[in-house]
């Protein structure tokens, strides 16, 4: 079968990232859900996994990753998702910005901001190009900030300057959320005079520092299912501040250059 065939050009492998990720979750649900006995989802990280897909890409070598949206490599590169009849990756989702309990009460313009914060895939999608193609992380936020006053203009809506205080944001190094979180601490630094620490760490720890309030708030929460064990987990320990984004996707990719369009073909 055709799947067969894909299957060899990989060697049944299918590159994934860090263990933790929803991503990597709803990846082995999807191995489950479509019986592919035999392939192997390996574990690494977001950075491991673009590198690989870059190699392949530049070699016209075939190659089948682990990806979600908004994310630069659909800029980069003519990609496809492999269609998933089963649903195993769930429906489209929302991110949601979650801060640590009493976070109202200490940092209140912190808070109202962190409420207001809401933006498009395609705003996510322009700061994470800026930085795949070699801007830093804080030039390409900054840039966007002062590309985008008007939408900038909505999350400071009524929220009163604060005077120096320090807040600090845990994010994990996927992608998307080294480019959220640099946007949003822009606009706290620029816009509202805080100070802003980044703590990057993996996704479990990112959830126990919010329910510990050694974190003041994130922005990756990917919700109804990507992140719903941790949100389960630490849930009344936490405030959830709703939605910023809305409008992701996940699944399986491959380089259109590969003649494979559904999960279902990669079955042995
Ligand atoms: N991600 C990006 C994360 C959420 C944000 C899709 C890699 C995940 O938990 O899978």
């Amino acid at each position: 079968s055709g799947g067969n065939r894909v299957g060899e050009q990989v060697g049944f492998r299918i590159i994934g990232i860090d263990p933790g990720s929803g991503l990597m979750k709803a990846s082995a649900k999807a191995i489950q859900d479509y019986g592919l006995d035999g392939w192997t989802l390996l574990e690494g990280s977001g950075t491991a996994m673009t590198a690989a897909l870059d190699k392949a890409y530049k070699n016209e070598e075939p190659i089948i990753v682990t990806g979600w949206t908004p994310h630069w490599m659909f800029v980069k590169y003519k990609l496809k998702y492999l269609e998933d009849p089963k649903k195993s990756f769930g429906e489209s989702e929302e991110i949601h910005t979650i801060s640590r309990l009493g976070l109202g009460k200490d940092k209140p313009s912190a808070y109202r901001m962190l409420q207001q914060f809401h933006w498009e895939p395609s705003d996510m999608e322009k700061v994470m190009t800026l930085i795949s193609g070699g801007t830093s992380p804080e030039a390409a936020a900054e840039k966007w900030v002062v590309d985008n006053p008007e939408i900038v203009a909505e999350w400071i809506k009524d929220v009163p300057p604060a005077s120096g205080e320090r807040l600090k944001l845990a994010y994990v190094a996927w992608d998307s959320e080294i480019a959220s979180t640099n946007v949003v601490k822009a606009v706290l630094e620029s816009k509202l005079g805080y100070k802003v620490d980044m703590l990057q760490v993996e996704i479990g720890p990112m959830w126990a520092g919010i329910a510990n309030g050694d974190a003041d708030a994130m922005v990756a929460a990917w919700l109804p299912t990507t992140s719903i064990d941790y949100y389960d987990k630490y849930k009344g320990k936490f405030e959830d501040l709703g939605s910023n984004l809305a409008g992701t996707k996940l699944g399986f990719v491959v380089p259109n250059y590969m003649d494979v369009q559904s999960i279902e073909q990669l079955k042995r």
